[in-house]
């Protein structure tokens, strides 16, 4: 099912919820209005059971510019923003809806992702990118500081060295490099990142959602939990994932040597 929203496309089908950033003019820059309706298909497709994977893609030639900054909130002439509310009602929002959907998201990086629109990006479960996909904390280069969760997730998925420079220089950095550092999943031809995303997302619509959910909650406990308290952690979602139907497809198909048929329950 598709509507007609505005600034987020929201398209389902066969297990999979396509949200496609609709602001090409601007590189998809996120104005508030923006940020409304992306939470809000963000929450359909959360509560959606048909909904079993989410890609989030851009609409155009760009993934997402980050904010936009013709947006009159984002600095009032002559006056001072009041970025601690911006932060607080948008982008901490998203970034935490992203987090603990409990369904994996497919980024599906068309081309630039810059400033926040890198960090949305890369809070996703599964990067895929376009060859000619740039990744961008042009945070710097306005006077500002990666946020969108930006100077957490950096230093962890690239290390101190690598973050510092991406974050003080405000480089371009290139899809492949990204892949190469393991900042995302994977680079695709340009021309092919639309199937490759579809048959990645396809595939994780057919597996056990549940499990998926507790992994991605599982993963993101690992970020700052000691051994310890992951071990304790492990064991409370693999009560759950235990007791999930799709658990006992899964035994059940292995054991009777046959493909399965998750539900997703
Ligand atoms: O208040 C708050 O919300 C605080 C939170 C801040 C979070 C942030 O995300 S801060 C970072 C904001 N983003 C940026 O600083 C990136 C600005 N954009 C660029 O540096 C470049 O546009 C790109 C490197 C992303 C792409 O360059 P290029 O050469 O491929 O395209 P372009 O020609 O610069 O942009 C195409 C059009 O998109 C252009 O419009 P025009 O001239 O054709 O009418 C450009 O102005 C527009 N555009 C690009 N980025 C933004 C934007 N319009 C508004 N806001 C943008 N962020």
């Amino acid at each position: 099912m598709s509507t007609t929203a505005t600034t987020v496309l929201y398209q389902a089908e066969a297990g999979v919820a396509t949200l496609t950033l609709n602001r090409p003019e601007s590189l998809n820059a996120l104005t508030g209005a923006m940020h409304g309706e992306l939470r809000a298909a963000l929450a359909r497709a959360a509560g959606d059971p048909e909904v079993r994977c989410l890609v989030l893609t851009g609409a155009g030639r760009g993934f997402c510019s980050g904010a936009d900054l013709t947006d009159s909130s984002v600095i009032a002439a002559g006056g001072v923003p009041d970025l601690a509310k911006t932060l607080e009602t948008t982008y901490n929002p998203l970034i935490r809806a992203l987090r603990d959907l409990p369904k994996p998201i497919v980024a599906a990086v068309n081309g630039v992702a810059a400033g926040a629109g890198a960090n949305i990006a890369l809070s996703c479960d599964l990067v895929l990118a376009a060859r000619s996909a740039l990744f961008i904390q042009a945070f710097c280069k306005i006077g500002l500081i990666p946020d969108a969760g930006g100077t957490w997730l950096l230093p962890r998925h690239v290390g101190r060295a690598r973050a510092a420079g991406l974050a003080l220089l405000g480089d371009k950095l290139p899809a492949e490099q990204a892949e190469a550092w393991g900042l995302i999943w994977k680079v695709v031809d340009d021309d092919k990142l639309a199937d490759e995303a579809a048959k990645l997302a396809g595939h994780l619509a057919t597996q056990p959602t549940t499990a998926l959910g507790l992994i991605k909650k599982a993963l993101a406990g690992a970020e700052t939990n000691t051994l310890d308290a992951q071990l304790d952690l492990e064991r409370d979602l693999q009560t759950i994932a235990g007791r999930t139907d799709d658990f006992r497809e899964g035994v059940a198909a292995f054991r009777e040597k046959r493909p399965t048929r998750f539900t997703g329950r």
